[in-house]
């Protein structure tokens, strides 16, 4: 047996089997590259989901943390501490908001954000009691806990996890006419509209242009939050710091989560301006963990490197060079490319026999790392640290993966 096969036979036995991963078993990380326990070498083309834009162990993000683990690591909020003051009025700052309630997952901060805007639709807009509905739209990725798939209309997502939290519309997505219609039936008891500015679970399906504007209008005609989960399009990942900056859309409520600390440990945070903040008093919500010393110091080295090593710039020009060069592959097997700045998605149409699966299987064995998304849409998100060279090379074995199976 190898030792891959030993690894991954240990997760079979004594771990949950809520993943089917990709057979390879990593042991190391540096920059767009990971190894597995043989010494091979892959390019990392999901980065964690787009938690790890920073690239694999960034000394600076690394060196961040260590200093602050020999020092301090958690005091809980029962106290202050020399952390989490700099770290809040780093974040507010480079985002522009009054402020900033931290917390640990990508689903906590969504739970958060809705906690928000319901609070507000009671305490502003006096919408009356158990009456707040939040909009969502179809094919939506939030998280995992059972509010949140409440939300959801994937059956992998919600089957047999009932009974579910009330008080969500679900739209489809890029459909301003649809939110239009439930804002004039229900909007005086809407307290928020929670959308992806791009929906990446749902295979990175990109808005037509306009859309977000659209919704944030819409939203602000009828006192309505305009909530925006930048969980995985956030943070350079999408060309622009924000994908909400493509329209110019400042959310009443952003939600960040994985690359605020790149990949390092779990960082998230909902910002708003203080009268939708101030709604939730001391004692009212909270986490053992949230904004805590280490996220303090690693959240602000982390979204540092983002503005010292240009990555938003780095996402634009590359994933320009990324569709371009995949659009150019002749092959059947590619029915379509989307994306923004290295947030991408291939349309796989399976051929003789082989599907999304079987090309991830082949680019493994080229040594590159991705993964299908919904069977047949392979997503490609590499850190954005990636070079243009290094760009290049993986994108010749992405092409010798696809062309192997003609
Ligand atoms: C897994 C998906 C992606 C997210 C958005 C909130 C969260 C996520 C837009 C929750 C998390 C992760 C979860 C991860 C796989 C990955 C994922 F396939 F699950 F749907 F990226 F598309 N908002 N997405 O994308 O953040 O609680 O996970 O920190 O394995 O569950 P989290």
């Amino acid at each position: 047996m190898t030792k891959s096969e030993e690894f991954m036979e240990m997760e079979q036995r004594y771990g949950a089997h809520n993943y089917h991963p990709l057979p390879v078993v990593l042991n190391k990380g540096k920059g767009a590259f990971v190894w597995d326990v043989e010494g091979k070498r892959y390019f990392d083309f999901l980065s964690a989901y787009s938690a790890v834009n920073q690239g694999h162990c960034h000394p600076k993000i690394i060196k961040a943390l260590c200093d602050q683990a020999q020092t301090l690591t958690l005091t809980s909020r029962a106290f202050y501490n020399d952390c989490l003051g700099p770290y809040e009025k780093y974040v507010t700052e480079y985002f522009g908001y009054d402020k900033v309630l931290p917390m640990n997952t990508g689903a906590e901060a969504d739970e958060t954000a809705m906690k928000l805007a319901r609070r507000w639709g009671y305490r502003v807009k006096h919408i009356p009691e158990n009456k707040a509905i939040i909009i969502c739209c179809e094919g939506n990725f939030h998280g995992r806990t059972i509010s949140i798939v409440s939300m959801s209309v994937d059956p992998d997502a919600y089957l047999d996890y009932g009974p579910f939290t009330p008080g969500f519309i679900k739209i489809p997505y890029n459909d301003t006419k649809a939110l239009a219609e439930v804002l004039d039936k229900y909007g005086k008891d809407v307290a928020g509209f929670l959308v992806e500015p791009i929906q990446g679970e749902a295979g990175v399906y990109v808005p037509d242009d306009g859309y977000l504007k659209t919704c944030y209008d819409l939203c602000k005609k009828h006192n309505v939050l305009f909530i925006a989960d930048e969980v995985q399009t956030g943070i350079a990942r999408t060309g622009k710091m924000l994908a909400c900056d493509y329209e110019n859309v400042h959310p009443d409520i952003l939600i960040l989560g994985k690359a605020i600390s790149g990949g390092v440990i779990p960082i998230s945070a909902v910002l708003a301006d203080d009268e939708i903040m101030l709604t939730i008093g001391p004692g009212e919500h909270g986490s053992t963990y949230g904004g805590f010393c280490l996220a303090g110091r690693v959240a602000v080295a982390a979204l540092q490197v983002v503005k010292d090593e240009h990555l938003t710039e780095k996402a634009e020009k590359l994933g320009k060079i990324f569709r371009d060069e995949i659009n150019k592959i002749k092959s059947p097997m590619i029915e379509k490319v989307r994306g923004k700045g290295l947030l991408n998605a291939v349309i796989i149409k399976p051929m003789n026999g082989k599907e999304a699966w079987d090309v991830c299987l082949k680019m493994r064995d080229l040594g590159l790392l991705a993964k299908p998304t919904h069977k047949h849409i392979i997503r490609f998100a590499p850190p954005l640290v990636i070079t243009e060279d290094e760009l290049r090379e993986a994108i010749a074995i992405i092409k010798e993966a696809i062309l192997s199976f003609e």
